[in-house]
């Protein structure tokens, strides 16, 4: 068997970091391969066969020659074959909320995403945030807080031990620090613990050896 995941860059893709994520948190042996995203050569690369079932978009990894791409599908997949506690609350109250927390996060905080991109390069100062993003990131450390509390006691992630849910937001928690976004305490000590995970550590290292700009990407663009 051959794991291979096709990731893009490290700074920015977010999507990329869970599906990488989930392949470390396997424990299986996986091959990478990180694709720089809208370089010029990006719009035909994206249509090459290694690209094709997830209609160029990564993380997507293959399992031999079996595709599995979205990165929750990615994470299930993995969990199916090494065992769903690696991944998920043996609980079955902890996994309803860890399933809903997850899936949650798949399809929202769309004005989080859209406003404040993942930019591992960057910590800039705080600014105010727009209603929107205010918003989703009460939520957010709302879920945080129920989860740490009702099932998260034995230890330093949402549920105890690092699983599906903390691969699900730890983009979100390079977007707080990036963005220097205040959060309570609580919130604040998790982003700490999932900013120190060794394979956050180990992907950090990943994007600060990486030279690629994407200007549409950095904040002075955006402002322009
Ligand atoms: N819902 C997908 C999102 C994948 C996605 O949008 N990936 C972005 C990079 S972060 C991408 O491939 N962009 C390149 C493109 O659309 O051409 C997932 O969960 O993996």
């Amino acid at each position: 068997m051959t794991l291979s995941i096709y990731i893009g860059n490290k700074v920015y893709s977010s999507w990329s970091l869970r599906g990488w994520l989930a392949a470390r948190q396997s424990g299986l042996p996986f091959k990478e391969v990180v694709a720089p995203l809208y370089d010029d050569s990006w719009a035909e690369r994206r249509q090459m066969p290694e690209f094709e079932p997830s209609n160029g978009k990564v993380p997507i990894l293959w399992d031999d020659d079996k595709p599995v791409w979205e990165s929750l599908a990615i994470i299930d997949y993995l969990a199916d074959k090494v065992g769903r506690d690696r991944f998920w609350p043996a609980d079955d109250a902890a996994r309803a909320l860890a399933r809903s927390m997850a899936s949650e996060m798949h399809a929202g905080y769309q004005a989080l995403r859209s406003q404040c991109g993942m930019n591992l390069r960057h910590v800039y100062p705080p600014e105010p945030l727009t209603p929107e993003v205010e918003a989703d990131v009460q939520r957010i450390t709302s879920l945080w807080d129920q989860a740490k509390r009702r099932f998260g006691q034995g230890g330093d992630y949402l549920f105890g031990g690092f699983g599906a849910v903390d691969i699900m937001f730890a983009p979100v928690v390079t977007r707080f620090r990036t963005y220097s976004i205040p959060l309570p305490s609580l919130a604040s000590d998790y982003c700490a613990a999932v900013w120190d995970h060794p394979f956050m550590v180990d992907w950090s290292r990943g994007a600060a050896g990486e030279n690629w700009v994407i200007e549409k990407f950095e904040r002075a663009a955006e402002k322009a």
